[in-house]
């Protein structure tokens, strides 16, 4: 991988910042204010390309936001972000365009994990560093230089331990449970993680998964595909929603049905769970029980990914997968931890 020329420059920068910073302050006393030439503050600035997915969901607002946010002039930054909106193929005409426009880094949040062997090895022959953001690629990983995100099939696992505790403590057998699993975007590594955990449990608890189906992580197509279910069937008691907006989406249209989204499942409620806790009105609806149990996702990836360039600006080594850490939330008192390999991880009481 080549080594930019701005990259020296700004290692050499980097070096001399205390005694620039001290002659800025001097300046400024003396009442001369430091003025930058424009071209030379332009060429100072590292440049990001960052290629979003697109803007399905609240956690996803939150992700870009942060992005953009941690990535300004302020902090010696200039990033040129691109909108994907869902189709693999205008992230890779993003990219394409990133290395026709010689970027110093990439950022690359992929919508699936498939495909994109051939882009990554363009920007790793013009000497690019691609950065992963929230999900992933199965390419070779020498084609990039690392990923930040969360463990979506551990969020899974928990969120399974945490429903396999709740409907004991509510005194169900793991036979009565007649789930619906209303999917993320097919192939994304969300989607995969996550009803990876959900499969997995089903089978080793002896749950029924009634039906599946991909809501895209939004809202819409999270009713859209919860009506469908429950005309098809009246004895649903779980609807698994792989994010916020699918659960707020499922629940509209079980209240529209006439049902009723809650706790009380021995008493006819439905428990709906959902991942994220990010959406507007996600956490209010858990600490009104209904939404039973929500494994956090947290969207804030800026500044870590900025400390990652800045680590490879540096020339250090970093880890090829950066994980970020995850809660619970519920507001239900039956369960107050859960243990996936031998963890234990406390409920966040959402009450407090
Ligand atoms: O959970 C969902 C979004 O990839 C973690 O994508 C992300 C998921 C997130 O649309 O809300």
């Amino acid at each position: 991988m080549g080594f930019k020329k701005k990259n020296l420059f700004t290692v050499l920068t980097l070096i001399a910042m205390p005694v620039m910073l001290g002659s800025c302050v001097s300046d400024t006393a003396a009442g001369t204010p430091a003025v930058l030439d424009s071209e030379e503050e332009a060429s100072d600035l590292i440049t990001i390309g960052f290629s979003q997915l697109g803007a399905e969901s609240d956690w996803r607002s939150a992700n870009t936001q942060s992005m953009l946010e941690s990535f300004t002039e302020e902090y010696g930054y200039n990033m040129i972000y691109e909108n994907g909106q869902q189709k693999q193929s205008l992230q890779m005409t993003a990219l394409r365009s990133f290395i026709q426009q010689d970027v110093d880094y990439i950022a690359l949040a992929p919508v699936t994990e498939s495909g994109w062997d051939g882009v990554l090895e363009e920007a790793k022959e013009a000497g690019i560093p691609v950065i992963l953001v929230d999900r992933r690629v199965d390419s070779d990983k020498s084609l990039y230089s690392c990923w930040l995100g969360s463990d979506f099939e551990l969020e899974s696992r928990k969120l399974c331990e945490w429903l396999d505790s709740y409907t004991q403590a509510k005194g169900l057998a793991p036979s009565d449970l007649n789930i619906i699993h209303i999917q993320g975007n097919t192939g994304s590594t969300a989607q995969i993680g996550r009803t990876r955990g959900l499969a997995n449990a089903a089978r080793e608890k002896g749950w029924k998964i009634l039906g599946q189906m991909s809501a895209d992580f939004t809202q819409t197509k999270g009713r859209e595909v919860t009506a469908s279910f429950l005309r098809r069937y009246d004895n649903i008691n779980v609807v698994y929603c792989e994010n916020d907006n699918e659960a707020i989406g499922a629940i509209e249209a079980i209240e529209a049905a006439g049902l009723c989204a809650g706790p009380d499942i021995n008493n006819g409620d439905i428990l709906v769970l959902s991942f994220d806790g990010t959406a507007e009105g996600a956490l209010e609806l858990a600490r009104e029980g209904k939404i039973a149990a929500i494994a956090e996702c947290n969207p804030l990836h800026g500044p870590k990914v900025r400390a990652l360039i800045e680590e490879l600006r540096a020339g250090k080594e970093v880890s090829k997968f950066n994980y970020v850490d995850e809660r619970i939330f519920s507001s239900l008192p039956e369960v107050s931890s859960v243990t996936v390999d031998g963890i234990s991880y406390p409920i966040e009481n959402i009450d407090n």
